[in-house]
Formats: C-alpha cells, structure tokens, sequence
C-alpha cells in the first residue's frame, strides 16, 4: 500500500481547541488512501490483539497505533477525488483521502480512541453504527455532542464491546454528507474466536458498502438532493468494470460481509453456490436460524455476513438483482423501442443527420459492443470485456473467481478461469429441432407471428383475419 502519510499542518493543529495541549502534539498520523484498488495484502496486526484480518474490497484498513492500552486512529473527513471505474472520477467526500473512508479493524474488547479531523467545509459527526458505547460517543450531532466545526479535532473513546460487522458514517447534514460519499465499515473480531457464539473462523473475509451517486455524464460532483434515481450504483464508490474480482481458493470457506448505506435495498445474488447468513449488524446468527439462500436482500442500513463454502471451480457472477442497478449512467427517458420497426424514419432522418443511429428495436444488448462517442469523464451504461465477449454489465457487478491452488493469502486477480473441455455451452450444429410450444388455449387471444428478420406483429383473434 502506499505508504504516504498526512500530517497536520501547523495552521490545523493551532486551531484545533477540541483536544488538549498535550493529546495534539501526540496526535497519530492520519493515513491516507492508496489507489482505488484492493490491497492484494491485507495489513496484518502489527500491535494489539491478533485477529485474521478482513479484505475490503477496493478499500483499504487504517493503520493503528497503541499507546497506553488505547488502540488510537486518526481519521480525517475531507473531500476526495475518487475513480469509480477507469475513464470517470468523481469530486466527493470521505475519510483520508479515500470514499469510503478506511476500515477499521479492532478485537472486542479493545479500547478504541479516535480522533476525527474536520477538513470539510462544514461541521460534521461521526456514528458508529451499531456499536454498544455510552451515549455521548454515538456520535448524533445536536442530541449526543456538539458538531464538529470545521478544522476542529473530536475525540471519540469506548471499548468495543462485541464482535461483528459495523458502519460509521456521519449524523450530521446527512443526507449531503452521505450522498456525497462519507462512509466506511468497521470490523470488531472477536477475542476468543472459538467460543464466540455462531462465529467461524473462514480463509478469506471481505467485505464492502453498497453506495450509490447521482452524477450527469460530463460532471463529478454528485447531485445531493437525489432521492431515489441515482444513475451509478457502486460497491466501495466503485462501478463495474471497476469492482475488484474476489479471488477465493477452490474449497475455502468465504465470508463476505456488505453493507447498504443508499436509499434502496438490494438483493446481491450470488451465482454457484448457496450461502447462509450468518451475521447481521446486531451480530452472529445462531446456527440453528440459518436457511440456504443464493440472494440476500440487503435494506437500507443493514449489514449481512455472508458464508460459503467454495466448492465449484469457475467464474462466477456476483451481483445486485435489480437489473437496473447492473448498469452505469444512462438517460432514463429512453422509450422501449423492441418491436418497433422504425427503418423508414431512419432513413428519412438520415438524409438530414447522416451519423443518425437508431437503437434498441431488438433490445439493447448493442449498447455494450457499440463504442458510441460519451461526454468527458462518463462510463457507458452496459460495458466490461469478459473472455467471451462483451458483459453488458456496469454498477453492481463482479466476479468471484473461484480457483485450485491460489496462496492462502493471495488476493491477486488470478484471470480469466479456463473451463474443462466439452463444460461449455456451445452452439447447436445438428438437424433444426422442432420446438414444442404451449396450445393456443381460447379464440380470445392475439396470436402473435413470428416473421424472420422483421419486428414481431400482434395480428387480430383468430378467425377474424385473412393472410
Ligand atoms: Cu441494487
């Protein structure tokens, strides 16, 4: 990772009257963000308690130091620039140069002291979701703290109490503040992982935040007043084709753990393979609860751990199933044209505007081979190369790569998987096969003919046309 760090300018840390004299010349460094990519390397417990850290998926974990039996970090909200996917950054904010801000890894029990600096242009508060702590340390601007003023240092302490999977993010002017990017996860593990009730112990651990930005092709600064519409559905302020592939080693035991902190649910589907869910935020499941599942559906604010066993070779999709959310920026005022034969007004609007095109009167699928011009600093709706073709994906979209003989803590993208022979479906070359198809039942319904090469036609009842 990259190894950079941010210190306080003297100008901050003169402002800076939340903290004592003698806590800021001690103030740990605030690190910031590595590219946007997941550290093939998790960082390992250098100090403190040992745990078996987890991979944040096109994230990164903050660094810690101890100091008198206090695990210390140091985060600072600040805007940042963010590449959601190769050919588009987006101008948010977030957490040490990075959005989502760096998770943070501690062992239950552990003392936990955080400072938070405000880079930001306006006050802020951090929330750490789902936490037990006393109440002032909740971090609710207004009913549990003052706010944090800009370039103002707050001090957050508590012990953390259990083990589970947990958010931070901001209760302050939230909705800007989320919208534009300010959220991170939090990892408690637990300490004594084989008596920790419906906890197991797996080889790979990731984990991200399902978010979301409603950005206008050609722009970067998220509209902050969208409530529903948002055109870039993300996972770790990343679309696909620029979500990281989960490299898992063939029968690994796999826990990924996601959060939702958009304004809609999602129901993340897992291709191959079926899982239990065996955490949630308020933590571990009883094993007895848990039913077999290959879609989660994830509300807003809620955390689920996913677990798996990794049984079948391949590449594997790993997606939202709401459609929409599989692609990147589109128009939505775009009319269904399927079925549509509209070649006369083509050629009619042709003769005005040669570069003309039409699109979608056999679907969209076009849309992901067709390289069609795009504003500066956009993605295309349907895009991704797979070894086949085209993906047609964009959004919430990735691939768990399940393979023989990775490392145990190998999360370099092993490529494409090379299938078995004769273990892919495969064109059909033989004699025309005469389908079956359901009777036509009553004389009330449209029977619809199919004419090769041209759109399909609703003609009338039976009985009440001639050919
Ligand atoms: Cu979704």
């Amino acid at each position: 990772m990259n190894s950079r760090r941010l210190f306080l300018g003297g100008a901050a840390l003169a402002s800076a009257a939340a903290v004592s004299r003698g806590a800021l010349a001690a103030l740990p460094d605030a690190a910031t963000a590595p590219p946007p990519t997941t550290m093939a390397l998790p960082l390992q417990p250098h100090s403190g308690r040992p745990y078996r850290p987890v991979v944040t998926l096109n994230g990164w974990t903050l660094p810690w130091r101890m100091r008198a039996g206090w695990k210390e970090l140091h985060l600072v909200a600040e805007p940042v620039l963010r590449e959601l996917a190769p050919g588009m950054t987006a101008q948010l904010w977030g957490y040490n140069g990075s959005s989502p801000g760096p998770t943070i890894e501690v062992v239950e029990g552990d003392r936990v002291r955080l400072f938070v600096t405000n880079k930001l242009p306006e006050h802020t508060a951090v929330h750490w979701h789902g936490q037990r702590l006393p109440s002032g340390m909740d971090g609710v601007g207004g009913l549990t703290q003052p706010q944090i003023p800009p370039g103002k240092t707050f001090v957050y302490e508590f012990e953390a109490r259990r083990s589970g999977t947990f958010m931070y993010h901001p209760h302050a002017d939230e909705m800007v503040q989320m919208a534009m990017g300010m959220m991170g996860l939090w990892i408690t593990h637990p300490r004594e992982p084989k008596r920790t009730p419906g906890y197991s112990e797996v080889d790979r651990d990731f984990c991200f935040l399902l978010n979301a930005f409603d950005i206008e092709p050609g722009s970067a600064t998220p509209k902050i007043m969208t409530m529903l519409d948002f055109n870039l559905w993300c996972w770790n302020s990343r679309v696909f084709p620029g979500i990281d592939s989960l490299p898992v080693r063939l029968g690994d035991r796999v826990r990924i753990r996601v959060g939702n902190l958009t304004m809609t649910n999602h129901p993340i589907h897992m291709h191959g393979h079926e899982f239990v869910v065996a955490g949630t935020d308020g933590g571990w499941t009883n094993p007895a609860s848990r039913w077999p599942e290959v879609t989660a559906d994830i509300a807003v604010g809620q955390m689920r751990a996913l677990e798996f066993s990794a049984t079948e070779p391949g590449d594997w999709a790993f997606h939202c199933h709401k459609s929409h959310h599989t692609m990147n920026a589109m128009g939505h005022d775009v009319p269904t044209m399927i079925g549509v034969d509209h070649r006369e007004v083509v050629q009619k609007i042709q003769k005005l505007v040669p570069d003309y095109m039409v699109m979608g009167e056999r679907g969209m699928a076009d849309m992901g081979e067709m390289e069609m011009p795009l504003p500066d600093n956009t993605l295309p709706m349907m895009t991704g190369q797979g070894p086949m073709g085209a993906l047609e994906m964009g959004g919430m979209f990735t691939v768990i790569k399940v393979r023989e003989g990775l490392g145990a803590g190998d999360y370099r993208d092993p490529g494409w998987y090379a299938h078995p022979k004769g273990s892919v479906a495969y064109e059909w070359t033989g004699e025309s096969m005469n389908p079956q198809r359901a009777p036509t039942s009553n004389t009330a319904g449209a029977e619809v003919h199919h004419h090769p090469g041209a759109p399909w036609r609703a003609v009338k009842p039976r009985g009440g046309h001639k050919h």
